[in-house]
């Protein structure tokens, strides 16, 4: 079997996506996701101009191959675009292993240790009663672990503030140009464990409960936070500092039992190592679509595996189902799952993308069809055109630049 064309299809049905088509000359083909939120002609541009001239003529079955030859045969690797291009290359080569083999990919992966993944929610709201309020909403859906954020008190509008709405949908910036935020510590440390103090003595301490700190802290800063949310026995408290700040872990390590969970943002196996080889995490969390794929993760999720690390890949509205079918396969498959952030696609997405996971009684479960499950609809996709969007930015207060 050869590959004979590679296709890479820009779509926004309702916000972004990059998708890899790889088919073969014996009619199979598989489907990726490539997408990089903010910055998807670049990814679609790599794969387009520099990586489909090197996939023809390959023979598919050869994934670990192929990921050395485009990862190492760069001489210049890595980084976001690189690997999200990888990623989604490696996808379409699992979803033809797969079909040729007539096998599901979770079985490809060593076969089920469970029958579906554990999944989590976004809540949210603008005062603490309507996050509890959003929380109990959550739990009626079924959801047993929940992300809570609020907004911060005098911050116009703060990352994570919509909940699953603000997780589904692309948030345009006026002109297309990036919305901006206004970001301070101070209110924020201030806010975050009155929230979970009201959140437990409101619903009790079955639920499971996280945060998301999305890297805006400083080591000390998370050390404290962490430290102050002890007696609310967070979940994890997740991306607590940047990816730049990993030594700093120790810090937050040190400070508090509140677990820890990193890693949207890590590119790569060796970005990971450190933080799992000295256990200073709980639960890496690296996104399968930016981190090489299905072969860059499951590597990832074996060396965390002896350490007692367990995965929370990254799930967010921004990779697409094919992305989160991935994520399910891989948390089924593994003995070292611990939990799977999770959107609900708004309906055009599942025209443009079917077959995604679906959610039923607080869990994501995949199809039994081989490969991923997963399709692009060509047709549909080309209704929804690529429209320029950014991901909103953050200032201080002072007007210089944050971590968004
Ligand atoms: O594109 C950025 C989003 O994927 C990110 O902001 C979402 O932090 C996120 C999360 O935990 O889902
Ligand atoms: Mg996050």
């Amino acid at each position: 079997m050869r590959i004979t064309d590679v296709r890479v299809i820009v779509t926004c049905p309702g916000r972004n996506y990059v998708l890899v088509k790889i088919i073969t000359d014996e009619g199979v083909y598989g489907v990726g996701d490539a997408t990089l939120n903010g910055r998807e002609l670049a990814v679609a541009e790599t794969l387009d101009k520099h990586i489909a001239p090197l996939l023809i003529g390959r023979d598919p079955d050869r994934i670990e191959d192929t990921w050395q030859y485009l990862y190492r045969g760069a001489y210049w690797r890595g980084g976001p675009v690189l690997m999200t291009a990888l990623a989604g290359v490696d996808m379409a080569l699992w979803d033809i292993k797969g079909k040729v083999c007539g096998k599901p990919v979770y079985s490809l992966l060593g076969g089920k240790t469970r029958e579906g993944a554990l999944g989590y929610t976004h809540c949210a709201g603008r005062d603490f009663a309507e996050v509890e309020d959003s929380v109990r909403q959550a739990m009626a859906q079924g959801f047993k672990v929940i992300r809570a954020q609020v907004s911060i008190p005098g911050l116009p509008s703060t990352y994570g503030q919509g909940g699953q709405k603000e997780a589904a949908l692309a948030t345009w910036g006026e002109a297309s140009l990036p919305m901006v935020e206004v970001w301070e510590p101070g209110p924020y440390l201030r806010t975050i464990p009155r929230l979970f103090e009201h959140l437990r003595s409101r619903l009790g301490d079955e639920v499971e409960l996280l945060h998301d700190v999305h890297e805006r802290l400083n080591p000390v800063q998370a050390a404290r936070l962490a430290r102050e949310l002890e007696p609310f026995h967070l979940f994890f408290l997740e991306d607590p500092l940047r990816p730049e700040h990993q030594p700093s872990l120790r810090l937050v390590r040190q400070a508090a039992t509140t677990p820890i969970a990193m890693g949207e943002l890590y590119t790569s196996l060796w970005e990971c190592l450190p933080v799992i080889t000295e256990q200073l995490i709980d639960f890496i969390r690296c996104d399968l679509v930016h981190s090489g794929g299905i072969t860059g993760a499951r590597k990832i999720a074996a060396i965390a595996e002896p350490y007692g690390v367990q995965t929370a890949w990254h799930g967010p509205g921004d990779a697409a189902p094919i992305t989160h079918a991935a994520n399910v396969h891989m948390d089924i498959a593994i003995p070292n799952f611990g939990v799977q952030e999770m959107v609900f696609f708004p309906e055009q997405v599942q025209e443009v993308i079917p077959g995604g996971p679906t959610f039923r009684d607080g869990s994501l479960y995949v199809s039994d069809a081989p490969g991923l499950g997963t399709d692009v609809n060509e047709e549909a996709a080309r209704k929804y055109p690529y429209r320029r969007a950014y991901l909103p930015i953050a200032r201080r207060q002072d007007g210089s630049m944050h971590d968004w």
